[in-house]
């Protein structure tokens, strides 16, 4: 095992592997250290989305072949208020931008099969990941795997590890802050090899709760519901999600739905939440492990990919410029665009989702504010700009 790399990478998610690339085609040498093995590490069903930043950085990275050709590109989505279904038309607002529906499973088999083919170093099954001398001028990152011990010495270590990783933690308790807020109820998902109701995304806000119809290709439906956070997915038959979701859809989609057997169904809580700040002394947070949003505005994954994409330029920098500006203001800059992101997506949740607490009052704004969007063309570019995601800098 190699005993000195520039940076450290901790987990091959999304955020690490991006940046793995990123780095890589910079001339800069790193080192990726993950707990799980690549499948799976693949096979985790999640993001759907991709916001037009995250394309864009997949064909910089030479990562677009399979995306150009299976990612479906949508100018547009829909909202059901009470079975009323309008249509927000994303490209007229925003100047031409653009989403493309291209499955994290999907992203993460490109991020892989380049990285073996490109040679990137990646240590699977690594356990008992430890960093330390995070604040002198040679961290460390230890682990164990196979019962051996692995070690490396580096200039930086970046934590990609997600919300549940290690290196959040090692930033010390009087320095770190988070910010947090618990929804009280989850995502009940869905996937079946069905054609998907409506070629763009449907979100629905129903007096018993929220719906989506989403999609990973031509011929595979991702829908979801809102459900209670100690939803038994036992307890739901193919047959009762699919009446529930064609209830909360209204007639008009539920006529377009097709029915067939899942083949994966699991409930996801709702959290937002911040760590601040995303850098101390030789480490930098990124992606999951320093922030989650509600997955209501498809924001996360896209999250991961632009910190990373701030802190790649910004360590290239270092390396090639000998300048620290970047490294400096990574977590400022990051942060700035991240609470972005998680205002939009706990707004876009509060809009649509069922709250217990709610009275006649709070129901009678929420479909307010949901009329004024389906009325209101200024309402819906504010949706648009941040769905198709907002520049990596405030204007
Ligand atoms: P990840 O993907 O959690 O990867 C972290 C990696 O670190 C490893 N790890 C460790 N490695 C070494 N040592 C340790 N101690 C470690 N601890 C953990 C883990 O094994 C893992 O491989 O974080 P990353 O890279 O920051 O990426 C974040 C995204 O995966 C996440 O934000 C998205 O999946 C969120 N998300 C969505 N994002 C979108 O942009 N668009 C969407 O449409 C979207 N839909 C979703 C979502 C997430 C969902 N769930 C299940 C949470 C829909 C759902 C239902
Ligand atoms: C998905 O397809 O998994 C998906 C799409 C849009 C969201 C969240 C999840 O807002």
């Amino acid at each position: 095992m190699r005993h000195r790399t520039q940076v450290a990478i901790i987990g091959a998610g999304p955020a690490g592997m991006f940046l793995a690339h990123m780095l890589a085609m910079e001339g800069i040498d790193a080192l990726v250290i993950e707990r799980r093995d690549r499948a799976y590490v693949e096979e985790r069903v999640r993001a759907g989305v991709l916001e037009q930043g995250t394309v864009e950085l997949m064909r910089r990275l030479g990562l677009s072949d399979r995306l150009e050709r299976d990612g479906l590109v949508h100018g547009g989505t829909n909202v059901v208020l009470d079975g009323r279904l309008f249509r927000i038309d994303m490209t007229a607002l925003t100047g031409g931008a653009t989403v493309t529906v291209y499955g994290q499973q999907e992203v993460m088999r490109d991020l892989f099969d380049a990285a073996e083919s490109r040679g990137l170093p990646i240590v699977w099954n690594a356990s008992d990941v430890a960093l330390s001398g995070l604040d002198g001028a040679q961290p460390q990152v230890a682990w164990r795997q196979d019962g051996v011990e692995g070690r490396v010495d580096c200039d930086f270590v970046v934590g990609c590890d997600g919300y549940h990783g290690v290196s959040r933690a090692a930033i010390p308790a009087d320095v770190l802050r988070t910010f947090e807020r618990v929804y009280p109820f989850g995502w009940l998902g869905l996937l079946a090899d069905v054609p998907p109701a409506d070629h763009e995304l449907i979100y629905a806000n129903h007096e018993r709760g929220f719906a989506l119809a989403s999609m990973r290709s031509r011929t595979r439906s991702r829908y979801y519901i809102q459900c209670a956070l100690d939803e038994d997915v036992a307890d739901w038959s193919d047959d009762r999600f699919w009446d529930e979701l064609c209830l909360r859809l209204g007639d008009e989609t539920a006529a377009k739905v097709t029915r067939g057997p899942s083949f994966e169904k699991s409930v996801a809580p709702l959290r937002s939440f911040v760590a601040e700040p995303m850098r101390w002394g030789r480490l930098f947070l990124a992606g999951d492990a320093a922030h989650i949003v509600p997955p209501t505005g498809a924001k996360g994954m896209n999250l991961a990919v632009s910190d990373v994409t701030m802190l790649g330029a910004a360590l290239t920098e270092h390396y090639r410029e000998r300048s620290d500006a970047g490294i400096d203001h990574y977590s400022a800059r990051a942060l700035a665009r991240v609470w972005k992101a998680e205002r939009f997506s706990w707004w876009f949740t509060s809009v649509t989702h069922r709250f217990p607490t709610m009275d006649g009052f709070d129901r009678r704004i929420q479909m307010a504010e949901l009329d004024y969007l389906r009325g209101s063309l200024a309402a819906q570019r504010t949706l648009a700009e941040n769905y198709v995601g907002l520049p990596l800098e405030a204007a």
